[in-house]
């Protein structure tokens, strides 16, 4: 009997062991399970016979090995890769292929540019194919991902006639990541770049790397912190850069660094890094020649200066353009770029930090080549849950202005909560900033269409690790995912990106869709309402962000949460209108107008802008102090409410992934409530109101959650 029990054990353990490899969550949202629905696996079968790649560069052969994969995967089968186009062909071919003469591809592919596609159904030489057709090779790998993603989501395919192209020219990734492989604000393990071992030991995930971004458009990627060090512009490391260059190029990806502003002096060794110094410049000229004869193709730098420490111009005087542009001048003759992050503040500067970035590159419009582009994160403060748009947005319409998004969630409960960051992006990019007039959203000064700029782009700032899963919990994954296709297209919605991901990386069964769906389309709201609601905003844990810690005022003001919350006796808020910080003045009239007004200021932005009393009468009726307490509330109801919805999938996806995620909720149901109870039993302190009846009251003192501490929480360097 006991015998037969371990051995019915080990047969369990044996058949769930291939299954457990199968669902770490590392084939991401390119899985390519068989087609679940019989009628439709047999319909796709019918309409897809063979493949055809007609072509043999490195990015044809990316695109053969892909459907390979992926239609052998989805189907069933083993389609034959054909050379010749027969009924049935899934035929992959530039625009200027002579087989596509009869049907003026030319004409689809207008206004497609280098990176665009079209997909269509046609007759071909008396056969019914399916074509997938571009101006150039980066559109053909982007319209088979984007065909593939048609039968992953079970999409008729009967008739397509599809054409996309992207409304972004720079889609980009920036890595935190340090050369010792810490990740700065990284949640998911350490760092992909195992920078000891190459360029000898090209870690086969890099390749996996290079395909995910490229199936959701990824161009581009930043592989170094902005806090940047000079070592990685010395040869032995370029050569490293170069090998993963050389593997990222088939798939449409360009390789950038951070340089660092002092490198001249660390790694050049010359007494200053003065932007305007000809010594200087021709040390960033040579080496800019040294770099593009490894990577011909190298995409140029990213900077963060002057702020938070960083070496910049200001040390020797000169201003953030002179020290771009220094830059610029030497990238340009080999076609690169720099991107210029205006993500700068200082504390002995008195002004509202939410005001510094505009007062400073305000000015400098119009003065930067035009190879560089100015970085500028999506609020005025950082990252937080939710912020208004940054006033830079539109203020500066003779220079390329790059969206800066956060996908790592330094201030969205790291890796373990589970937050949908489309709806954030989302929420900023459609916001109007009324620069000219009416309709001129973040959106479309970003893509550069108000202001008629080329040179466009959006940087997200990576939740990639080596954890087997890339981003810590399963669901980070979307934000990657989303990320990208909004930078491939800003139109789409958090609803239409939910869906395709869930359907992709989950399942397409109806009872899987609509509750993930659920979850992800609430998360955003519900983080906002457990941490930060009402515009309130920065009060956090000190250094490493982790948990609430609106009592902070130690330090540097600006890093404290006192600044931000400016809770007193009297009531809660940054007074940042006429009356107050006058932050409101950097904003166009009608979006001034609308947030200097109490009754016209979205509550969302209440105390981002106002300096409120406690029993200030709010749009429920209900007082401030009362709202507070119902929005946190709130959040905390609305995490109970995706454990609901993830509990219902239970058996309708795999046990794995199923588990990780149940007990990432329960971490961020244990961490909602902690906030809540922490925040308010600090505001309460101020507020001297009693919690309205009914709701949960904090179990410990103000005290209690002052005094926990975490020495060792994840995300910057460790400092034991
Ligand atoms: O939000 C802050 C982070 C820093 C980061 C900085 C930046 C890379 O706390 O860790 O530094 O933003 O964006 O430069």
């Amino acid at each position: 009997m006991r015998r037969l029990n371990i051995y019915s054990l080990l047969v369990l353990f044996c058949a769930v062991l291939p299954s457990l490899h199968a669902e770490e969550g590392y084939k991401l949202w390119l899985r390519y399970d068989q087609v679940g629905d019989a009628q439709k696996l047999k319909a796709y079968s019918q309409i897809i016979k063979s493949y055809f790649v007609e072509g043999n560069s490195p990015t044809h052969g990316v695109i053969s090995h892909e459907l390979n994969v992926a239609l052998q995967g989805l189907l069933g089968k083993t389609l034959p890769a054909s050379q010749s186009v027969q009924a049935g062909s899934l035929l992959v071919t530039l625009a200027s292929s002579p087989l596509l003469s009869p049907l003026n591809v030319g004409e689809k592919l207008k206004s497609a540019g280098d990176e665009g596609f079209v997909i269509f159904t046609s007759t071909l030489q008396g056969k019914k194919v399916i074509i997938i057709s571009a101006n150039k090779t980066p559109g053909l790998l982007y319209g088979t991902f984007h065909f593939l993603k048609l039968i992953q989501t079970q999409q008729d395919i009967s008739n397509v006639s599809i054409t996309s192209a992207p409304k972004l020219k720079i889609r980009i990734l920036n890595h935190w990541d340090n050369l010792d492989r810490t990740v700065e604000r990284g949640f998911a393990g350490f760092s992909l770049w195992d920078w000891h071992k190459l360029p000898d030991y090209l870690d086969p995930r890099y390749i996996d790397y290079a395909r995910a971004n490229a199936s959701v458009g990824i161009n581009g990627t930043v592989l170094t912190n902005v806090n940047a060090n000079a070592l990685i512009l010395r040869e032995d490391y370029l050569k490293k850069v170069a090998a993963m260059a050389d593997l990222f190029r088939p798939y449409g990806i360009k390789v950038y660094l951070t340089a660092r502003f002092s490198a001249p002096i660390e790694a050049g060794g010359l007494k200053t890094a003065d932007p305007l110094d000809t010594e200087v410049q021709q040390w960033w000229k040579n080496k800019a020649a040294e770099i593009y004869k490894l990577i011909p193709d190298f995409g140029g730098f990213l900077v963060k200066a002057n702020s938070e420490g960083q070496p910049g111009p200001q040390n020797y005087g000169r201003s953030h353009a002179e020290g771009a542009n220094m830059l610029a001048d030497a990238v340009k003759p080999f076609g690169g770029i720099v991107m210029w992050r205006a993500f700068v503040y200082d504390n002995n500067v008195p002004e509202d930090r939410a005001k510094q970035a505009y007062s400073e590159f305000k000015p400098l419009d119009g003065t930067f080549r035009d190879n560089v582009m100015v970085q500028v994160k999506n609020g005025p403060i950082d990252f937080q849950p939710r912020e208004p748009f940054h006033p830079l947005f539109g203020a500066m319409p003779k220079t390329p202005l790059m969206m800066e998004f956060q996908i790592t969630q330094e201030y969205l409960g790291f890796a373990t909560h589970l937050v949908f960051l489309p709806s954030l992006f989302k929420e900023v990019l459609d916001t109007d900033t009324y620069a000219k007039d009416k309709n001129c959203t973040v959106a479309k000064i970003v893509d550069g269409s108000i202001d008629n700029h080329a040179l466009t782009g959006m940087a997200g700032v990576a939740n990639i690790g080596n954890d087997r899963n890339w981003t810590g919990h399963h669901f980070g994954q979307a934000n990657w995912y989303g990320f990208a296709r909004l930078a491939w297209d800003h139109s789409l919605t958090p609803e239409q990106i939910a869906d395709e991901w869930v359907r992709m990386t989950f399942s397409n069964n109806a009872d899987v869709v609509a509750p993930l769906k659920n979850m992800l389309l609430t998360s955003h709201e519900a983080v906002v309402n457990y941490m930060t609601p009402l515009g309130l905003h920065h009060i956090m844990g000190y250094n490493h962000h982790y948990g609430p810690g609106p009592w902070i005022n130690k330090g540097r003001p600006d890093w404290t949460s006192v600044y931000y919350h400016k809770a007193d006796s009297a009531g809660i808020g940054f007074n940042r209108t006429s009356t107050g910080s006058k932050a409101l003045d950097q904003y166009a009239d009608p979006v001034k107008k609308q947030m200097e007004s109490i009754t016209t200021c979205p509550e969302k932005y209440l105390l981002w802008f106002h300096h409120l009393p406690w029993t200030y009468k709010t749009k429920s009726g209900r007082i401030l102090w009362d709202e507070i307490c119902y929005s946190y509330n709130e959040g905390v109801d609305a995490v109970r409410v995706m454990q609901k919805n993830w509990n219902s999938v239970e058996g309708k996806v795999d046990a794995e992934r199923f588990k990780m995620v149940k007990d990432f909720l329960a971490i961020q149901e244990k961490e909602a409530v902690w906030w809540r109870d922490a925040c308010l039993s600090y505001f309460q302190s101020y507020s001297k109101l009693p919690i309205p009846s009914g709701l949960d009251k904090p179990p410990y003192s103000l005290e209690y959650y002052q005094k926990l501490s975490f020495p060792y929480a994840p995300g910057i360097r460790p400092q034991w």
